[in-house]
């Protein structure tokens, strides 16, 4: 009896371990999910005008794209007392949202920190009639509530020390200076204090690294290298400084970012940094919904407020917060600890999946009271997350599965339906995926055949006096079509677009199946099926006509 107690216990310890050294630095982050993004500083003083004139662009930017003097941009500290500040209060906020971890602007491009820096006078102490560290309270109320904190720092640019960097170049003499001793004295030793003197960060959060090269970036590794399970993102040199996390900026990757982590980073209405008349807020269920295509592509959504100067988080944005919150509420199940869907494309909605659990969160509640879900296992049972004790009855619909469903849609943003399946979800393969394409001309290294790899980095470019540009699929089989996807190489500030036409062969004809535009930034159309073996997709409209990947999903 004795001897076997010893024997589960030693069993008991050993699985422990191997619990334990199955967890790595990204064990939390990957679980996680949805994090707050706050850009706060000196720029919520001018709020988006400057010398009584409303400034284009984000707020943050409002020193350079006002080109305002480093002395005048300077006095805004006096009027920067955030007296309304509670920490504790955002933090709860970010937490009742359901968010897991919350990272911060300790210093912008305008290289003011918010926290008690020795190296400079630029800081909140020194520069500002409020004269405390507001990092401190934030960290340890970050600490009280469970929530994970980082730092974004802006390493590069800094338009107040001298030396630093700025894109576009200097408008102002005081801003010369030598971008070594720059980092040497000023970045370098801030990056020192913020991972000393805050109790342990768990992200440092780099940003546009303006003439950082290989050497200027490699000034900050010693530092870092003290700690192992800080968790940084890619943007700390221009080359060859991966991090942990890819970035995309304002726009979802229509096909995420495979074998890397990765983290979409967005605001809530068209500025990071506060501006007093920007309004232009996006809806709970856009946010939601958000969410929902990110984690069901594997990435984590980082969602931006922008502070007061008096340290107010602006109704818009807390009432947005709160409604995602109740909806995590009931239906965090779905999001936290889920990995990507196995599903490329569902007309209706997005998946995620844990364990023998896929979660189908529906955006577009069928009325035909049927779900139709191309998934091959069998399924053991089918419930709303909302009401696990009542089953739906789930029925075989040719290779998909039609599960019965309420007339109307449970929730108003998304709504969740469970699937308990018998192993590993099995799903047939996307129809173009690997299929040989053929193009009206291409590019060396710039081949056609990239766009159907599944690898969004390679990509496919015409000749550039190419006058009538398409590309064409051949699917070896006749089949039926619901949708098309293109990745796209931009960003939502390039402002690109591409205006495309799919079109499927019959008989001999090209026939049109859909135009359609797209921002540049990667699309999804939805098409009225149909059946064809052949398929192009001409470029109607284009300055730079280029596509990463081009993929064609089977209709239900
Ligand atoms: O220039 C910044 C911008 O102000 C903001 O901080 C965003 C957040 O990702 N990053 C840079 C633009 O990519």
């Amino acid at each position: 009896m004795k001897n076997s107690i010893i024997i589960i216990l030693l069993l008991l310890s050993a699985l422990a371990v191997s619990a334990q050294t199955a967890q790595n630095k990204m064990t939390w982050w990957e679980e996680a999910k949805f994090g707050m993004f706050i850009h706060w500083g000196i720029y919520a003083v001018p709020a988006g005008t400057y010398d009584g004139k409303r400034i284009d662009g984000i707020g943050e930017w409002i020193m350079a794209r006002g080109k305002i003097p480093v002395a005048k941009y300077k006095t805004y500290a006096q009027e920067f007392n955030p007296v309304k500040y509670d920490p504790e209060a955002w933090v709860k906020l970010a937490k009742e949202a359901g968010m897991k971890y919350l990272i911060i602007t300790s210093k912008h491009h305008d290289g003011f920190a918010l926290f008690d820096s020795k190296v400079t006078k630029w800081d909140i102490v020194d520069a500002t009639p409020y004269g405390k560290d507001l990092l401190k309270p934030l960290a340890e109320a970050c600490r009280k509530e469970g929530i994970k904190l980082g730092f974004y720092y802006s390493q590069a640019q800094d338009w107040n020390h001298a030396g630093g960097a700025a894109s576009g170049g200097h408008w102002d003499s005081a801003q010369d200076g030598s971008m070594d001793e720059y980092l040497d004295n000023i970045a370098v030793p801030q990056v020192k204090e913020i991972l000393e003197n805050y109790g342990g960060l768990d992200i440092i959060w780099w940003d546009t690294p303006r003439n950082m090269t290989k050497e200027r970036a490699e000034k900050f590794l010693p530092v870092l290298s003290k700690y192992p399970n800080l968790i940084t993102n890619d943007r700390l040199g221009e080359e060859g400084f991966k991090g942990d996390t890819e970035t995309p900026e304002q726009s979802i990757p229509a096909t995420g970012i495979p074998g890397r982590h990765w983290e979409v980073c967005m605001t809530m209405n068209d500025t990071w940094g506060y501006k007093s008349y920007d309004d232009n807020w996006k809806s709970t269920k856009v946010l939601l919904q958000n969410l929902v295509d990110i984690v069901s592509k594997g990435g984590n959504y980082l969602l931006n407020v922008g502070p007061t100067a008096e340290g107010i988080i602006p109704d818009p944005s807390v009432e947005r917060l709160k409604e995602i919150g109740k909806w995590m509420e009931t239906n965090g199940e779905a999001i936290y600890g889920t990995t990507a869907s196995p599903f490329d494309y569902l007309p209706w909605g997005r998946g995620t999946l844990k364990g023998n659990k896929l979660f189908l969160h529906v955006f577009n509640w069928p009325d035909n009271g049927k779900l139709s879900v191309p998934i091959l296992n069998k399924v053991n049972k089918a419930y709303l997350l909302t009401n696990p004790g009542k089953t739906l009855k789930v029925k075989k619909s040719g290779l998909n599965k039609s599960i019965e469903i309420p007339a109307i849609a449970p929730d108003q943003f998304v709504s969740v339906v469970v699937l308990e399946i018998d192993g590993k979800p099995e799903v047939l393969p996307i129809p173009s995926g690997g299929k040989k394409v053929s193009a009206s001309s291409e590019q060396p290294n710039h081949e056609a055949q990239n766009l159907t790899d599944g690898n969004p980095k390679n990509d496919w470019q015409p000749v550039k006096n190419d006058k009538d540009v398409w590309i064409e699929v051949d699917l070896v089989e006749k089949t039926r079509i619901g949708a098309v996807t293109v990745v796209e190489p931009w960003h939502p500030w390039d402002k690109k677009s591409q205006k495309l036409e799919l079109q499927y062969l019959k008989g001999n004809h090209w026939k049109t199946a859909k135009e359609f535009e797209t921002k540049g930034t990667g699309h999804t159309e939805n098409i009225t099926p149909i059946k064809a073996q052949k398929f192009r997709l001409k470029i109607l409209e284009s300055k730079e006509p280029t596509l990463n990947e081009w993929i064609l999903y089977r209709a239900e």
